[in-house]
């Protein structure tokens, strides 16, 4: 092979590495480890485009590298597999889910090998898979078999609370649990039926299920978690979503709250992801109170985070949701509040949230006590106040709050000051409220914000109106979905109650149906099963689980992928701990990222895993977008202009396939033959050319930018590809991909070729030994590649080995010592041409097994120094001295030195004291 043919290199490594097992996770246990993890993709129907391998070159890299420094890596791939567009696509075509899931598996994987990475593909694993979703199904299971102790602040078996229930009631048992369960004693537990307690016990249970509000998309005919839903519609299609009251499965993942906070500062995450996650959690302190109703023995309790405004307070909102609406409705007003309630919960929350132009409410007739002044506020329903957080009440302070203030301006109702110069400005209200003075309230006038908070926080536990309260945005996690292609939840109902399968009967496997839609009685897709039923007839679970439930621990899977009696061995995780490095992209912050930190902790109380937090450093890759061509098209003619000619005429920009496009040149002959209109189209040229127009704009199907790595491969080869993006820039950045700049990197692969291969196909390599030119050369590089890689600056890299490659091809340096350990460095970038010159330099086992080179600085050392001179104490210029000059010829030069002339200003000098390699100074008198 005189010429680089990588298409031949890299089919024959390929070939070897597989039939040499050469990727398989190494079980020598006295090597360190090192995991690399990549979040596992959706294999979805149109493949992988040139964007998605981003993460994957450069986690490949650092495995390889890692493998090189010694460490066992694991570095395995999978996929997730269940999910709403294979489902889809069986709705439209009747096709099994199953089926177009393996199709696009195996398309996935032959891409992905394709590129030459380091995967282990011994450990893969699917989502959908029964021999993993039986352990999803398992961690369920130990979910709804458990509770949340706060006061040990861990998950706990819900035997151990059964036994507190049967001794002493509930009374001193304090769990994380549903809002409305009552207290009872031992007797009353004891005197309740069997329907009864496990009514009970779902108000504890980790995974449980309760009427709640959800958001109801119709068009899919799904619940949608919060972060599938945008601004009142579905992420995915666009459909109106709306809230609806349903029996759901759910996840009491605010149980964790607190420990998802805490965790937070253990672990090396990109800041914008901890902060999404903060955000998402959003916890604030304040303190409850209640009102009581005039005329009515009834209290309405308020969540506040500012009770100093007490005195503010001039009326009380319900969440149009709110069970007490209807108590403290008045027969008079009774139709305006019905019909109010009727249009508010159909916005979504978001819109309730943020439209504050559009203020709306309803009076509901009847009053509350102001609980110091004794005053009458009266009590409305609004749809700013959502039903879900804090107790679903505010106390309205208009002084203070730009929502409350918009709302008592549009309705008239008073306001009342309370901190001086306060004007409903939150930003500026905050600012004052860490600052300012009480005025209006006898007693606490001119007091400081801060001491009239602790007085009045004191007065309401006092007067036991009250308490602090701790709020959490974070809501329950929505687990069950109506849906087919995802696992089935382990539960059967016998008389209308839940019930746990047993580990023996799973994995539960999902029925075959005939078809993949809701039944005419709107039940999910699993009530068409007529056998979907245990041995005794009792009916299981129709919902099935959300797309997060096999990704929040399949991190753990992979340690030990073909275990039949547990879901991970406590020895492998004994030896691989945690994921060392995650990378993946960012838009999963407040989904899988959370949720995956919540199983893990929960696994941690249960002690099936050892860790409490599983990945310890996380990088987000960037996105690689479009760079979309255009052509223009004189409107009203079926003629085109080339780029630089629009502004003579009237166009319109229309997208073209960048794949009909080089170097922004049209291929006019694919034009016309991809679209039946340009057949007969006239084309007005520059230069014998079609130039296109471009712009970046994110790679989809839809604007016809998207480039396959397919393509790439054909032409230029994995190794370059994989060199390619990551000379793009810096992984973190979001980057456009322009396949024009491919040619440069493909160019430096094919001089690395000619540099070490002859004509006659054999290495050109000498055995000389190199002198330290050569070696300092060398020796910088590996110094960059290594502590590149560490901080994961790969395209810094790439610059440092087209720098060495050109420096080496001046010396006509083809000296064994050099290149050798040249080509180590490339190696983890790319695989394939590194292992064939690795073999021609005469190495008989595999590159990917070889040691990294080590650093030696001697080689660096600088033979010069540009040394600061100091001139009584005072940095004031620096000169260029060679380091094995001698003390007397710097002195002689430094003081005859112009600069140094000037700022001695004729001052005799008395020292010069020189500190080699490092500083000069000159004292003078
Ligand atoms: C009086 C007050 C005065 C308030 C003031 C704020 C500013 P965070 O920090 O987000 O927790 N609130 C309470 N429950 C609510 C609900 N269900 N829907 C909408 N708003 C609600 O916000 C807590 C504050 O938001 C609470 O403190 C309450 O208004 C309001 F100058 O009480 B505040």
């Amino acid at each position: 092979m005189a010429e680089y043919n990588f298409r031949e290199v890299e089919k024959k490594w390929r070939t070897f590495w597989k039939a040499n097992g050469i990727y398989k996770t190494g079980n020598d246990l006295s090597k360190p480890k090192y995991y690399v993890l990549d979040m596992f993709p959706y294999p979805s129907g149109s493949g992988l485009h040139v964007g998605h391998p981003l993460g994957y070159i450069a986690s490949d890299i650092v495995s390889r590298y890692k493998k090189m420094k010694g460490f066992n890596v694991l570095h395995p791939m999978g996929f997730d597999s269940f999910g709403l567009p294979a489902e889809q696509y069986a709705i439209n075509t009747g096709q099994h889910p199953a089926i177009t899931t393996e199709n696009n598996i195996a398309r996935y994987k032959e891409q992905l090998k394709n590129l030459g990475f380091s995967f282990d593909w011994d450990r893969e694993v699917r989502t959908s898979d029964p021999s993993f979703y039986k352990w999803t199904q398992w961690i369920f299971r130990e979910l709804y078999n458990s509770w949340y102790n706060k006061t040990t602040d861990k998950a706990e078996d819900i035997d151990s609370l059964v036994h507190s229930f049967e001794k002493e009631g509930n009374k001193n048992i304090a769990a994380a649990c549903n809002e409305d369960t009552p207290i009872f004693s031992a007797s009353e537990w004891k005197q309740m039926t069997e329907r009864e307690k496990q009514v009970l016990l779902l108000k504890y249970r980790l995974a449980y299920v309760n009427e709640s509000h959800v958001n109801w998309c119709p068009a899919l005919g799904t619940v949608l978690s919060n972060d599938e839903v945008k601004d009142g519609f579905s992420e995915r299609g666009g459909h109106p979503v709306i809230k609806k009251k349903m029996p759901q499965w759910s996840m009491r993942i605010t149980a964790y709250a607190e420990r998802l906070l805490r965790g937070l500062e253990t672990i090396e995450w990109p800041e914008p992801i901890k902060e999404m996650q903060r955000n998402w959690i959003g916890k604030s302190v304040g303190a409850e109170l209640d009102f009581s109703v005039a005329e009515k023995n009834m209290q309405i309790r308020v969540f506040t985070t500012r009770l100093d405004t007490i005195y503010g307070v001039t009326f009380l909102t319900l969440a149009p949701e709110s069970d007490i609406v209807s108590a403290i409705t008045t027969e008079v007003q009774r139709p305006l509040v019905e019909a109010y309630i009727q249009q508010a919960i159909h916005k979504s929350e978001k819109d309730r949230m943020s439209d504050v132009k559009s203020v709306s409410g309803v009076f509901t007739g009847s009053y509350a006590l102001h609980p110091f002044t004794k005053e009458s506020i009266p009590i409305w329903v609004a749809d700013y106040v959502l039903s879900g957080y804090g107790t679903g009440v505010v106390m309205g302070v208009p002084c203070s709050d730009t929502r409350d203030y918009a709302f008592a301006k549009h309705f008239s109702l008073p306001i009342i000051p309370v901190l001086e110069g306060e004007t409903a400005d939150i930003t500026k209200s905050n600012f004052i409220a860490k600052s300012g003075k009480m005025i209006h309230s006898q007693d606490l006038n001119g007091m400081e914000w801060g001491k009239a908070l602790v007085k009045i926080t004191a007065q309401i536990e006092q007067m036991h109106i009250g308490k602090q309260k701790i709020n959490y945005k974070m809501r329950d996690a929505i687990f069950g979905r109506q849906r087919y292609w995802g696992e089935p939840i382990p539960i059967y109902y016998k008389d209308g109650i839940p019930y746990v399968l047993d580990n023996t009967a799973l994995p539960l496997t999902l029925p075959e149906v005939n078809a993949y839609l809701p039944t005419e009685y709107g039940e999910p897709p699993l009530a068409r099963a007529m056998d979907f039923k245990t041995q005794d007839g009792n009916p299981y679970e129709y919902t099935t689980m959300p797309g997060w439930a096999g990704s929040s621990w399949y991190f753990f899977r992979y340690m030990d992928p073909h275990n039949e009696k547990e879901f991970c061995s406590k020895e492998a995780q004994r030896y691989w701990q945690k994921v060392d490095l995650y990378l993946g992209g960012a838009e999963h912050a407040t989904g899988h990222l959370l949720y995956s930190r919540f199983w893990t902790k929960f696994l941690y109380d249960k002690g099936f895993v050892n860790v409490d937090e599983y990945a310890q450093k996380l990088v987000n890759q960037g996105m690689i977008q479009g760079r979309s061509n255009f052509v223009y098209r004189v409107v009203g003619e079926n003629t085109f202009v080339s780029f630089h000619l629009i502004q003579n005429y009237k166009t319109t920009p229309l997208h073209v396939d960048v794949n009909m496009v080089e170097n922004d040149v049209l291929d006019i002959e694919k034009f016309k033959n991809a679209r039946a209109e340009a057949k007969t189209a006239q084309f007005i040229l520059e230069d014998d050319k079609y130039i296109c127009g471009w712009e970046v704009e994110k790679m989809s199907k839809s604007k016809l930018n998207v480039v396959n790595p397919d393509d790439i491969i054909e032409k230029y080869g994995a190794d370059t590809l994989r060199l390619y993006e990551m000379f793009l820039g810096p992984l973190e950045q979001f980057k456009p991909w322009n396949t024009n700049g491919i040619e440069g990197v493909h160019k430096f692969l094919k001089k690395l070729w000619k540099f070490f291969v002859d004509e006659n196909s054999n290495g050109r390599i000498s055995l000389e030994k190199p002198n330290p030119e050569e070696l300092k050369i060398l020796h910088k590089t590996i110094k960059k590649a290594s502590e590149d890689i560490e901080r994961l600056s790969f395209n810094t890299s790439v610059s440092a080995f087209m720098i060495c490659l050109n420096e080496l091809i001046a010396l006509k340096c083809n000296k064994k010592e050099i290149l050798e350990p040249f080509i180590l460095l490339i190696a983890p970038y790319t695989p394939h041409i590194a292992e064939e010159l690795w073999y021609l330099l005469g190495n008989k086992s595999s590159v990917t097994v070889a040691p990294y080179p080590l650093y030696n600085p001697e080689y660096v050392q600088e033979d010069s120094f540009e040394y600061p001179i100091a001139i009584n104490g005072k940095t004031r210029t620096k000169i260029l001295f060679s380091l094995d000059i001698e003390a007397t010829a710097i002195e002689k030069q430094v003081i005859e030195n112009e600069s140094v002339l000037k700022w001695t200003d004729g001052k005799k000098i008395k020292k010069i004291i020189i500190m080699k390699g490092k500083i000069i100074n000159i004292v003078t008198d």
